[in-house]
């Protein structure tokens, strides 16, 4: 498929004022968003919206869908995979929307605590997990390297947890450190003998480095680092995004057991209204919001 002309290499956007990768311009993406991987998880979640108003596919495979949830503009992005898909969603619904951003992210993990599947992991911060390439040469230092942890938005965790409470999401809500892996295999512990990763003592060193761990999945960090990045050069200004993260434990990696197609499609349904119910409560002030003239939701709200 073409591509359509850019007015910049530095910050692409078309000449009706799409991004170049997520292709949203301003007023159709809401300062409210969820963020999930998988497209048909997105689809599902917004059949819970009371009112859908806009949806749009991207050619690079992002789907955002917006409407109102209670009143107020939702919006639902599914991004696909991985820590560079949430630094284009990141970075480019940041461009197109005015006033402060306020993200949830509902993804699916792996536990590797107690957690099983069909529990619910809100974490309250994440960690990076990359392979060293130069281990892989050299046979220096260790073949991952773990970050620092960098947190959540403790108010936006804290709704979170009452909320899939309150809605009875699973059976266990845990919180804890959620590690943020640059690959779904090597870097996250799954072993096979197709490649070389070194990776038998990659989960034992992720627990005893970081005691709180308690899953694996891959665009948390990221989320996270962004939103505290938001403040610009040296904390120039207060942050601009907060962002929160709801997972669910689709692969129970102590016990080798993955969940069934119908229980996440049970675990979606049902956690969708408290993720939705998180982002309207957490957030009631409507000031400096992006304005609502030239918007999907004008007089609608
Ligand atoms: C891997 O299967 C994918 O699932 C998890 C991981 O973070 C990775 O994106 O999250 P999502 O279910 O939100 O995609």
């Amino acid at each position: 498929m073409a591509i359509k002309q850019m007015d910049s290499a530095n910050k692409p956007i078309s000449s009706d004022g799409r991004t170049y990768h997520v292709e949203t311009r301003p007023g159709e993406v809401a300062n409210r968003i969820v963020t999930v991987g998988d497209p048909q998880r997105a689809r599902i979640m917004a059949q819970q919206l009371d009112l859908l108003l806009f949806e749009h596919s991207s050619h690079r495979g992002f789907l955002t869908i917006t409407g109102l949830y209670r009143g107020l503009p939702l919006s639902i992005v599914a991004i696909g995979m991985g820590l560079s898909m949430m630094d284009f969603f990141v970075r480019e619904t940041r461009m197109v929307v005015q006033g402060p951003l306020t993200i949830v992210r509902f993804g699916s993990c792996g536990s590797i605590c107690d957690a099983k599947t069909g529990d619910v992991i809100i974490a309250d911060s994440a960690f990076g997990i990359n392979r060293n390439y130069d281990y892989f040469d050299t046979h220096t230092g260790t073949p991952y390297r773990l970050s620092s942890l960098e947190a959540s938005d403790s108010m936006l965790a804290e709704h979170l947890v009452q909320q899939m409470q309150e809605h009875r999401v699973g059976r266990e809500v845990v919180r804890g450190a959620v590690g943020n892996a640059d690959s779904f295999y090597g870097s996250q512990g799954r072993t096979g003998d197709d490649f070389y990763d070194d990776n038998d003592a990659l989960i034992p060193a992720i627990q005893e480095k970081v005691p709180g761990a308690v899953a694996l999945e891959m665009e948390s960090h990221m989320l996270f680092h962004l939103a505290r990045m938001s403040t610009g050069r040296l904390n120039a200004r207060p942050p601009s995004i907060r962002a929160a993260c709801a997972l669910l434990v689709f692969a129970d990696r102590s016990g080798n057991a993955f969940i069934s197609p119908e229980m996440s499609t049970q675990m979606v349904v049902a956690a969708t209204k408290a993720v939705f119910d998180a982002l309207v409560n957490d957030s009631p002030t409507q000031d400096g919001l992006h304005p609502s003239i030239g918007s999907v939701w004008e007089s609608k709200v």
